[in-house]
């Protein structure tokens, strides 16, 4: 069994949801927030078995999209002014940044 997590932009979550209901994959979302950009994005955790893996991930390519986002200012505050970029830039996001990971047991109680 592997345990994908799979981070999302909130744009593609619903969709992906009822995709991976429709495929019959259990998922869990989880609300988190990226490191980078501080904005909102979802993340998901599919216990999947070894051999529907690859059919996870396919579905997780179709339905998440790159997208340009911008990115804030950073304020250079306590930081190297050299560095500061005082207009806001544009970076891409996704469409999905996943992790595959082995997983050593598996209950449900
Ligand atoms: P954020 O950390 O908010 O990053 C959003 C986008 O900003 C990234 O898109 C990337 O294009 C850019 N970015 C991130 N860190 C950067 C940096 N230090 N310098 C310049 N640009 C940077 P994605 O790579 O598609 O990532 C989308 C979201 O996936 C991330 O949101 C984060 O929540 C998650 N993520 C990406 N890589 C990860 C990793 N290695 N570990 C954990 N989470 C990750």
């Amino acid at each position: 069994m592997k345990l994908i997590t799979a981070v999302v932009q909130d744009q593609d979550s619903n969709k992906l949801s009822q995709a991976l209901i429709k495929h019959q994959f259990r998922a869990t979302k989880l609300a988190s927030t990226g490191g980078f950009l501080r904005a909102g994005n979802t993340t998901f955790m599919i216990g999947v078995e070894d051999d529907r893996v690859q059919e996870a991930l396919e579905l997780i390519r179709k339905n998440c999209q790159s997208r340009e986002q911008v990115a804030p200012p950073v304020s250079p505050m306590g930081g190297n002014v050299d560095a500061y970029v005082p207009y806001p830039v544009e970076v891409p996001v996704g469409g999905a940044t996943v992790f595959v990971l082995p997983v050593e047991q598996f209950h449900q109680f």
